[in-house]
């Protein structure tokens, strides 16, 4: 097994969780001041969705939880008229500052919004990037020729494929292009989306991303992996064949949506990539393998990119 699940999974609760909770999930993850910081969404009883923050040490073991929501929605922001899920989070070396993309929920539908922060004490909120339907967004940590670059993924005429789109200022967005589509007849047939923010590493962008496939019991959520140009990110290098996380351990079968892995957050430390997903749409878990290994497998299992839509 490429992906190796930690023992102690599930490491976030809403049992263990300071304040009623239905649900703790879907988290953003980063170290910051030598420690592992995630911004995991909440879900309250009324089925709307909060960001609240947990630290700990290692990455694993003794989480520190904020006894209270760290974000709520803004009722200034009618984009989040019912609540934030799914955050990314990246460090802009340019602005000197973490970078936010989560999903508000607008009247309008989910939408991807932006909020920046230095400390995770002050936000400054950004409001909504691209319209509605769109979900599973992220910057890159760097800019290509000036421009940021923005992973997500839209649902345009029934489709949810990965795009991707370019921007000056973080403000106005153009240059789309579909980046990563669903393969019909494969596990990631009816849609894929962006897992955690992109990694840089020497060979490319490690994207890893959840596909889809809908089934007699509903739909199965797993993992896939995709390897990027560095330097022109809308190139896909190779895409794994197969998935390398898939829902098997109870965690993952019993929660408000069986059958969900759904990473959102990766932290790299010493050559290990510990990815930090949700679960059944309950619980926050870990699985981590060896970046070197992924690479291979994507050389071993991956298919050429295969964009199949050409330019916009
Ligand atoms: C997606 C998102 C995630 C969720 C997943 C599985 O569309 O809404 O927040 O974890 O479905 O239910």
């Amino acid at each position: 097994m490429l992906l190796k699940r930690y023992d102690g999974n599930p490491v976030l609760t809403p049992e263990g969780w300071p304040y009623p909770a239905n649900s703790v999930f879907n988290p953003g993850a980063v170290e910051h001041k030598g420690e592992t910081l995630l911004l995991v969404r909440v879900e309250d009883f009324r089925g709307f969705s909060h960001l609240t923050l947990a630290r700990s040490p290692d990455g694993y073991t003794r989480w520190e939880i904020a006894s209270s929501p760290t974000l709520l929605p803004d009722p200034r922001h009618a984009e989040e008229r019912w609540g934030l899920e799914d955050p990314r989070i990246v460090w802009l070396p340019d602005r000197e500052e973490y970078a936010i993309t989560y999903v508000s929920f607008s009247v309008g539908g989910p939408v991807v919004s932006l909020i920046t922060t230095r400390d995770f004490r002050e936000f400054t909120r950004h409001g909504a990037l691209v319209p509605p339907e769109d979900k599973d967004a992220s910057l890159f940590p760097r800019t290509f020729g000036g421009k940021y670059a923005l992973i997500h993924r839209p649902i345009i005429r029934g489709e949810a494929h990965i795009w991707i789109s370019f921007s000056p200022d973080l403000r106005y967005w153009g240059e789309h292009r579909v980046l990563l589509p669903v393969r019909p007849g494969w596990w990631d047939c009816h849609r894929v989306g962006l897992g955690p923010p992109p990694i840089e590493t020497e060979e490319g962008w490690l994207l890893v991303y959840h596909g889809v496939r809908r089934t007699a019991s509903g739909s199965l959520y797993r993992v896939g992996l995709a390897l990027l140009d560095l330097d022109e990110p809308w190139r896909v290098i190779r895409r794994s064949r197969s998935w390398v996380l898939g829902p098997r351990e109870d965690y993952e079968f019993r929660g408000d949506v069986p059958g969900v892995a759904f990473p959102t957050g990766a932290i790299l430390s010493g050559g290990t990539l510990r990815l930090y997903y949700g679960a059944a749409d309950k619980t926050v878990c870990i699985a981590e393998a060896e970046l070197s290994d992924l690479l291979h497998f994507l050389w071993d299992d991956g298919v050429e990119g295969d964009r199949g839509f050409g330019e916009p």
